[in-house]
């Protein structure tokens, strides 16, 4: 695929989002991801409120089926119609869900992703009611006042248990206790906690990294890595997903700036949805400026002038610069101050925005001696970080950046197609080629427009 016309591309999206329909829900990808995955999820929402809502909601209501009982939601919904032969590792049989009370019947991981639900609930909500003669849009809205409904007080639970139970510093921020719970599994702001946890490579003979058999190896985090979170993760499988044990029973409790800055989104996603629903939105509005508060007082540094994640066993913050560090821009709540230091640090050569630009933003300063352009989260190209900025820069008035990001995200996927993530330097595609979430967010681009005011 080369240079595709807006035209072809939407056609390869709603195809490609079409093509990842399995029974209830939408897969992140039929080869590398053939289950449900939480935060795509809220992306892929946001995709399909343009061109199949009632598909849209029924996505994320499977996903919140899945809601266990304390509120967590979990990381990927396992199903049981996929064919045998355990397509993905770590599967149904390591997390053992099923052996744990508080968990939903449907098999489950025992980890969570960041919080993206409310606002893709809250998009899903906006778009209701735009097309079909006035009673089918009538209908519409109803509906989805009555989905706002059912998914508030289930938004709500997962609210508490992140900022309640998982407050493990006690500062007001969530705190991941895996780097799969970031979303951006091997990014280089983990190196430092991670270096702690034993990497243990005879683990990996018992297992099989399946990701291997459908993807390159130079795309996908080390042995070493994975090593490491399969000790992590049987380490909280072995609390029963608890977060009450002392802290040294967690090999990994990092605080990250994306997590925490959706999290913080989440509350003013909560905050409109109760404003519809009759609740009150002021506590929402107060919780999203007490995390936008802590995450300045924690993970800000004045000497990068951006966010870092900080590991809460040693206390330390990491230097790397991520991706991940930018996005407390997208916070209405954030301080001119500290909004202003963001985009210097997005435009300077270490991430690129400009107003003339070919790339949208890497996932890590492409300047660092250690940037891998082709290793997942070490540098590679992301939709759905560049999406989460491009509407940080149109809500703080930065028009001619937005729009210069938004063209450059149209023209990679353009390009290359909906893959998973691009070449740092290059652009060029990289990891499974139908990539959902890619798909769903190029689709709400194009509707959108540059300054994210389009219909
Ligand atoms: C582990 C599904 C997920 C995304 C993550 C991405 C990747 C899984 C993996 O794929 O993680 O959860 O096997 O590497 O890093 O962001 O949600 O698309």
């Amino acid at each position: 695929m080369s240079g595709d016309t807006d035209e072809q591309l939407w056609q390869l999206a709603v195809t490609t989002l079409a093509d990842n329909w399995w029974h209830d829900h939408t897969v992140p990808s039929r080869t590398l991801y053939p289950y449900q995955w939480s935060w795509d999820a809220g992306f892929i929402a946001v995709g399909l409120a343009h061109v199949a809502p009632a598909r849209a909601w029924h996505d994320l209501r499977t996903l919140f089926h899945a809601q266990w009982a304390d509120g967590r939601v979990p990381h990927i919904v396992f199903d049981d119609r996929n064919a045998p032969g355990d397509p993905y590792f770590p599967g149904p049989e390591f997390w053992r869900s099923n052996d744990v009370p508080e968990a939903s019947p449907r098999a489950t991981s025992g980890i969570v992703q960041p919080p993206v639900h409310a606002v893709a609930v809250w998009e899903v909500y906006r778009r209701a009611g735009r097309v079909g003669d006035p009673a089918a849009r009538q209908a519409a809205r109803e509906r989805a006042v009555e989905e706002l409904r059912w998914f508030y007080p289930r938004l709500l639970a997962q609210q508490r248990y992140l900022i309640g139970a998982r407050d493990f510093a006690g500062s007001g921020l969530a705190c991941l206790v895996h780097p799969w719970e970031s979303g951006q599994d091997n990014s280089p702001s983990w190196d430092d906690a991670l270096a702690a946890v034993p990497a243990d490579l005879t683990l990996l003979r018992r297992y099989r990294r399946r990701d291997l058999m459908v993807s390159h190896r130079s795309h996908r985090p080390t042995d070493t890595d994975y090593a490491r979170y399969i000790h992590i993760a049987r380490a909280y499988r072995s609390l029963g997903y608890g977060d009450r044990a002392p802290r040294e029973r967690y090999p990994f409790l990092v605080e990250c700036p994306a997590f925490n800055t959706l999290l913080a989104a989440a509350e003013l996603a909560l905050a409109d949805i109760a404003t519809v629903v009759g609740a009150d939105p002021r506590p929402h509005r107060r919780r999203a400026q007490q995390v936008t508060d802590a995450l300045v007082d924690r993970l800000f540094s004045p000497e990068t002038g951006m966010f870092h994640a900080r590991d809460v066993a040693t206390d330390e913050r990491s230097h790397k610069r991520a991706v991940g560090g930018l996005l407390p821009m997208v916070l209405p709540t954030l301080p001119h101050t500290y909004v202003t230091s963001l985009v210097t640090e997005a435009c300077s050569p270490r991430f690129g925005l400009a107003e003339q630009m070919r790339l949208p933003l890497p996932s890590y300063d492409r300047t660092a001696p250690d940037l891998d352009p082709e290793r997942y989260w070490r540098g590679p190209v992301w939709i759905n970080m560049n999406w989460l900025l491009w509407r940080g820069l149109c809500h703080h008035g930065q028009g001619a950046l937005a729009a210069a990001l938004h063209e450059a995200m149209l023209d990679t996927v353009r390009h290359a197609g909906c893959y998973e993530n691009f070449h740092a330097i290059t652009g060029a595609g990289i990891g499974t080629a139908e990539f959902s979430w890619t798909a769903a967010l190029a689709l709400d681009l194009l509707v959108r427009g540059p300054a994210g005011d389009g219909d």
